[in-house]
């Protein structure tokens, strides 16, 4: 035994010598190698930012207790025993999984934690939607008009800046929660930068701004909402790229006149978004463009074609009744993706099954690729899931097929294998990335 251990302390100190000598060896020859193969630093540091992001990507993705969770909770079927031979993977980021302003279920919306938090749940896609300050810096909220819903922005002296800043009477109570408005087009970047993220939430019959701003409905949460980073447009390009992840930034429709200050239009706009990406060096196979504004996506695919290429048009219409005759205008204008909410690719057959709509059938029939919205943005399913889930819940006359929190796979499940999604966006990325991973979904 003891010779053995002998020999085995010879043989790795032998090994760590040959090792640490051809290690040298490398190191010294490295420049000539370098000249010889004709790779220049630019080249170089391509090769390592593509090792980088591929090795992110197989980093570790931690899911959480929450999709297991769902999927015990699922009614019995060969769905949920697929799903459950998934529970050991080793998962890892999908594309199919989009994170929805980040992971804003727990975490405050477009913020740096937020972000983080959907990249470590394996969202291979992260939103940022994008708006502009006074000074005409993109930023990423939601609206350009919710900072005093999703910022701290009240308890700060820039409320005065708001284009309706709170009221109070002689008494100091608040009297008009109702209309106050906070824009990201009210103060400047620099301004912008020292506000705090919260959970997107108001209390429109408050009487104090703490009772306005603690309203965080109670199926998400405020543990994390002790800091909220607030990002511009370009961070959150070299945020998500550090990350390893892509991008769909979302061209938030101006609440302000445009051309905004005389000079700012609405292409310049659509332009600058699209340029930040060039500025940072990020390749447009990377970029999902979205915009609810038809005008937006026929700009980019005319305008700027390697990023239109990839546009993705938000149908905001809410028409369930949408003909093939007018997809195929679509098409003609080069739009290859759409993105309907998930209600209007989803109905109920005669016998009580979830099944594509007529919509759905249509965009296929198109060619169209479709992308949707939004998953784990609907409180309790046992309370019904609400406006995302109008078709199945039997809030549109159709039946009630929703009842408990499995369901969400049910859904997921006819919206992957039948309506042919290639990308969910989601509050809580985690539950996206669990059955991606399980069913294979890159
Ligand atoms: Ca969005
Ligand atoms: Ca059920």
């Amino acid at each position: 035994m003891r010779l053995s251990g002998f020999f085995t302390a010879l043989l790795m100190a032998v090994t760590v010598v040959l090792s640490q000598n051809s290690l040298a060896e490398v190191a010294r020859d490295l420049p000539e190698k370098q000249a010889a193969f004709g790779l220049y630093d630019s080249q170089r540091s391509d090769l390592r930012k593509k090792l980088e992001s591929f090795r992110k990507k197989y980093a570790r993705v931690h899911l959480g207790p929450r999709p297991f969770y769902l999927v015990n909770e699922m009614d019995e079927s060969p769905l949920k025993d697929k799903l459950k031979r998934c529970e050991n993977r080793r998962f890892t980021s999908s594309k199919f999984s989009i994170g929805h302003r980040g992971a804003p279920m727990q975490f405050p919306e477009h913020t740096k934690e937020s972000y983080e938090a959907a990249a470590r749940m394996g969202a291979g896609i992260v939103e940022c939607d994008v708006t502009f300050t006074k000074d005409e810096a993109l930023v990423c909220r939601h609206s350009q008009c919710d900072l005093h819903t999703t910022t701290n922005i009240l308890e700060t002296p820039l409320a005065q800046q708001c284009t309706v800043p709170p009221e109070f009477d002689a008494q100091g109570k608040l009297v008009n929660a109702a209309d106050i408005k906070c824009c990201t087009s009210n103060i400047t970047v620099a301004e912008f930068k020292t506000l705090e993220g919260k959970m997107d939430a108001a209390n429109t019959n408050a009487t104090s701004i703490a009772e306005y701003m603690n309203a965080t409905p109670n199926w998400r949460t405020d543990v994390y909402a002790a800091r909220g980073t607030l990002l511009t447009h370009a961070e959150s390009i070299e945020l998500l790229d550090a990350l390893g992840v892509d991008f769909t930034p979302e061209l938030k429709a101006p609440q302000v006149e445009m051309p905004y200050q005389g000079d700012f239009s609405q292409e310049a706009y659509a332009q600058k978004m699209l340029d930040e990406y060039k500025q940072a060096g990020i390749h447009s196979k990377r970029v999902w463009p979205q915009s609810f504004n038809y005008e937006d996506i026929v700009y980019w695919i005319n305008h700027d074609p390697r990023f239109g290429r990839q546009a993705v048009y938000l149908d905001g219409t809410y028409n369930l009744d949408v003909t093939l005759a007018e997809m195929e205008t679509w098409v003609a204008d080069g739009v290859k993706v759409i993105a309907p909410p998930m209600w209007v690719l989803l109905d109920v057959n005669a016998n009580g099954e979830i099944v594509p709509s007529q919509y759905a059938l249509n965009a296929k029939e198109a060619g169209l690729k479709i992308i949707t919205w939004t998953l784990e943005r609907s409180g309790l399913l046992k309370d019904n899931g609400g406006w995302y889930y109008q078709t199945v819940n039997g809030d549109t006359g159709n039946t009630d097929v929703i009842d408990n929190e499995g369901d969400v796979f049910e859904v997921l499940d006819v919206l992957a294998q039948e309506v042919g999604i290639i990308g969910m966006f989601s509050d809580w990325p985690a539950t996206t990335t669990y059955y991606a991973n399980c069913m294979r979904l890159r």
